[in-house]
This record gives C-alpha cells, structure tokens and sequence, in this order.
C-alpha cells in the first residue's frame, strides 16, 4: 500500500506520531509487531513491572481531554494500568483504524528515484512511504544471555521482556531470577512474595534506592488534576524533564550535618530525587560521589541483615547514579526471608542451564545444582541502537545503517542520519533520554513541524547535511567527557556482552539538559530548517 508516512511501532512515540500527522491530514501508518499499542508497557508485563517517574508527570500533555478523563491510581503507575491507559488514548483518538498489529518491519529501502521508502514486512508485504518514522523505542530488543543449555530447561523460562500475557502464579514455586537491574529489582521484590523459593544470580550489583509509591485516592487526583500546568511546566523546566532537579549546591559546599540530612531527606522521598535531585556534582565529582556511595551503602548494610549478603549487594565498580539506579519497595529486606538466595555469579558463575535448573561452579567451589521450576531472565537489552539494527535500514547508497553505525552512532540532533532522507528518529541515539514521554511529546511536535514545513512548500525530499551530523556528533560527545557514567558499562554505555560487537564504550545518549536540546532544535525550527538540504 501506499502512505504519505509509515511509522514503526505503536508506543508511545508511534501513537502521538500517528495523531499528529493525521491532523496534518497527511495518510500516516503504523506497522506495530505487537497484538496491541503499548509498546515498552505491551511487552514488559513481568510481575512488578511500573513506572520510576511519578505517573502524573508521564502521561501524555497534548491533549486537555485526556488529562480530564484518565485517573491515575498509584503515584508510580503499575504496568497493567499504564497498558490501560495507553488502550485509553488509542480508543479515544481513534487510532486502531491506521495500525497493523502483528506486523513486524523487516526492511525500510530508500528508493531515490521515487523518492519514497519501500517498507517490507515479516509476511514479505511491501509498503510504501515518503516519510518513515521509526518509533522503535531505545529499549525494545531484549537480549538472552549466552549460556550453555539454555534451550534445555524443561520448566517455564523466559525474558522479562517477553512474559506470557496471563499472569504467572508463583506461589509454590522454586523461581530463579538473572539479572539484577532495573527489571530485575522489580521483578525480584514481587515474586519474593508468594515463590515457596526465591535464588537471585547476581553478576553486577547497582545501586538502588527507595521508590516510596503509594495510592492516589479519587481526592487527590482531584487535587492533581488541576495542576496539570505547573507539573508539566516544572518537567519543561528541569535538566531531564523528571520532577526533580538538581540541588545547586556542590557536596561539600555544605556542612555534614546538612549533606547527611539532605541525604536523608531524598532516601525518604518518592521517586528519583535521590538521582536526579542531589547535589551538582555527584555524577561528574569523585569525592562527591564516594560520599554518596558511602551513605547508601550504609542504608544497605541497615536494611539488610546478614552482613555478607550485604556486602554482596554493595556495588564496588561504579559509583551510585553512574548507572540506571533501579528504584525498589522493600529490594534489600528480601534478602532477610528465610526462602531467598543471592547467588553471586563472579563468584560462582553459571556453568549451564540444565533440564531442571542452573549449575553453578568456578574454579574454587565445587559445582552445585538448583533446581528450578521457573527460571526469569531479567537480562536487559541491546539498547538504544539494538532496535535499530533488527531492521534492515538502507539508506540512499545503499549502506545499511547498521553498517554505518559501527563505530558508535552519528546523528544531526538525534533525529536524523545521512544518506537516509525522509527517515526521522523518535527517541533516537543522541536525543535526551530522562522521562521520556516528555522527550517524545517534543521530539514528534518537531518532526511534525519539518514535515509540514515540506509539504507547505512542495518538498519531497529533506535531508540533515554531513557537517550538521559531524557537529552534532562532536557536541554529544564532547558533553558526555567529564561524566562518570561515561566510564562505567551499562546499556547507557552501550555495553551489552551478550551481543556481538556491543563490547566497546559508545557515546549514545545526549547527557545535556532537555531545554538545551529543545533550544538547539527550535533553532533550527525557527531558521526554516535551512540547516537540512531540503527540495
Ligand atoms: P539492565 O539494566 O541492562 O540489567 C541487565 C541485568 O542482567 C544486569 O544485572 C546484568 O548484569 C545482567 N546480565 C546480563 N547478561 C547476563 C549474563 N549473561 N549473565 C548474568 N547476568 C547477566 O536491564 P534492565 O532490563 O534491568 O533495565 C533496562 C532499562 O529498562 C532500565 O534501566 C530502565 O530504564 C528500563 P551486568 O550488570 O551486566 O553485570
């Protein structure tokens, strides 16, 4: 079939997409591999699944009626109810009619002489576009990790990602978890309720701290609601569009009394202030983040009883917040039940997985069996350009962007590449992570205005330049030097072992503040987009 715009995947960037270039009365399509919209909250139904931002800051902004009509129901949204909203706004845009579910994009061809892309489908069906927008996601293609007999294990298994819709009744059951970020922590802290055992294969520990969630009743969301404006104009205003922003002060521009009250003030408090809410200098000063560690370790070694075991889940590779940090209800007291194991995989590393479970051994233990009935793979993804790579995207000469990208990522604002005309990115390399609908709303109101832009003046044809990608390249680089994110392995760093060739340090992420992103954008917005070659 023939569109105007085919968009990828229909999450939360492809459902605000679709509604925006429907209004430009432009024919736009979404090709979503899933049953269902949702995306990111369709796939990740594991037990435990929410959000870490607080749910009245996440919700889309665009739309007053939306706002009017969706209650949320707890401060950090469980999955279930955010997948309910996400049906919610498709229901209520009418967005089903221009979706096709279960139908996953294999290839995207630039075709110069047409000036159009050739999208081609799993079930080997073309369609074609003059723009295509991927809405991919940065974290959408899960990875398993390589273990020796992983396909022999006769029990239930699967990745976090990938959890079978009908919900999984633990209880009873011998359950192992891999993995301990993020998705693992949630994951952990929910099945430790009801699994008759709990074992926890923990290769890096992170660094975690308390989410603090609780209910919304009716009266509150009363009261919310009418703040809308101020929340959503607090979010604009701050470095990553979270609630929380940054404490002005340096760490120890402060007595101890008052950085240890501090301290104390953001480990008792909802969400990431403890992240994003800190002194200045936690993620860029070494003292500052020692200090730091060292405070949270201290609540680890409070909260957890056996002093050993705390040790374990102390991190001794990276400093707190220089990865994701995992926000957690009672993480570290699971530790204390009496059916729960933290297995240490540096220690004794997984040798197989077997018919009926995990063996352990290493070099200085003997080898140990556990035997599981469900074995969890909380294992990550191959991030922010791993989505990307699924697809066969060529651009016009024919290089593949996978190819391309070898190296690291280039982009021209995170939005675009050369050499692939008419393809922009939504929530793409390069762009500002942070809470991330707030990064999307204004990432599609941005492409929308190019395309609206071309099609008011007759363009069919919009690239970014090689010196516009080679600027903005530099730029993320140059502000990623200083950070000390940007010395430790994680997704955020590209790092994921369990892929072939993701064994380097990238700079993927823009780790600028979102208003400076948006000011460089409006720019060129305002310029008449004579920064890309348009015709
Ligand atoms: P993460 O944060 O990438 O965590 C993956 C976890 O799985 C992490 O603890 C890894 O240990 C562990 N892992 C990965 N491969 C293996 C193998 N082969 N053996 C043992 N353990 C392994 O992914 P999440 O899904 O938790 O979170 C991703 C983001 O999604 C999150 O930050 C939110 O923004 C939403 P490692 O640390 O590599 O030693």
């Amino acid at each position: 079939m023939q569109f105007d715009a085919i968009i990828i995947g229909a999450g939360i960037s492809g459902l605000y997409q679709l509604h925006c270039l429907r209004k430009l009365g432009l024919k736009a399509h979404i090709f979503e591999s899933g049953t269902g919209v949702g995306g990111t909250w369709y796939w990740n139904r594991y037990p435990g699944a929410r959000f870490d931002s607080e749910s009245y800051s996440y919700g889309y902004s665009f739309s007053q009626e939306l706002l009017d009509e969706w209650d949320w129901t707890e401060h950090f949204s469980p999955q279930p109810k955010t997948l309910e909203y996400l049906n919610f706004v498709a229901d209520k845009l009418d967005l089903r009619r221009d979706i096709t579910f279960s139908a996953r994009v294999t290839a995207a061809h630039w075709q110069e002489a047409t000036r159009d892309w050739h999208v081609t489908l799993e079930d080997g069906s073309r369609h074609d576009a003059r723009f295509l927008i991927t809405a991919i996601g940065p974290l959408s293609a899960p990875t398993m990790p390589k273990i020796e007999g992983i396909d022999s294990f006769r029990g239930l298994s699967c990745h976090t990602a990938r959890f079978p819709k009908e919900p999984i009744d633990f209880t009873g059951k011998r359950v192992a978890v891999i993995g301990t970020g993020a998705t693992g922590v949630q994951t952990i802290q929910e099945v430790a309720k009801t699994a008759r055992t709990l074992t926890i294969f923990q290769r890096t520990p992170n660094w975690c701290a308390p989410l603090h969630n609780g209910p919304i009743t009716k009266q509150e969301m009363a009261e919310i609601r009418p703040r809308y404006p101020e929340i959503f104009a607090r979010c604009q205003e701050t470095f990553s569009c979270f609630l929380h922003s940054p404490d002005p002060r340096g760490t120890f521009e402060v007595t101890q009394e008052e950085r240890e009250a501090k301290w104390e003030q953001l480990y008792g408090s909802k969400g990431f202030g403890m992240w994003q809410g800190n002194f200045r200098d936690i993620l860029t000063d070494r003292k500052a983040n020692a200090a730091l560690s060292d405070f949270v370790a201290r609540k680890i070694r409070q909260r957890v009883k056996d002093q050993a075991t705390a040790t374990r889940l102390i991190p001794t590779n990276h400093g707190f917040g220089t990865r994701r940090v995992p926000l957690e209800t009672r993480y570290y007291e699971v530790y204390n039940q009496p059916n729960v194991r933290l297995v240490d995989i540096k220690q004794t590393p997984i040798e197989r997985i077997t018919e009926n479970g995990i063996r352990v051994g290493g070099l200085k233990t003997t080898a140990e069996q556990f035997d599981f009935d469900i074995i969890i793979y909380a294992t990550g993804f191959d991030a922010i350009t791993g989505s990307f790579d699924r697809i066969d995207l060529r651009g016009a000469d024919g290089l593949r962007l996978k190819d391309k990208w070898k190296g690291g990522p280039q982009t021209w604002l995170g939005v675009q590449v050369e050499g692939f005309p008419n393809m922009f990115m939504v929530m793409g390399p390069h762009t500002a992570l942070g809470n991330i609908p707030r990064s999307i709303e204004y990432n599609v109101d941005w492409v929308t205005g190019v395309i609206r832009h071309m099609r008011d003046h007759g363009l069919t044809r919009g690239e970014c330049t090689p010196a516009g990608v080679q600027d903005w390249t530099d730029h993320v680089k140059a502000l990623g030097e200083g950070l000390l994110s940007n010395e430790v392995d994680s997704w955020m760093t590209g790092i994921n072992r369990n892929v072939e060739g993701k064994t380097e340090r990238i700079v993927a992420r823009y780790s600028g503040s979102a208003p400076a992103y948006r000011a460089r954008c409006d720019a060129v917005a305002e310029g008449g987009y004579r920064e890309m070659r348009l015709a």
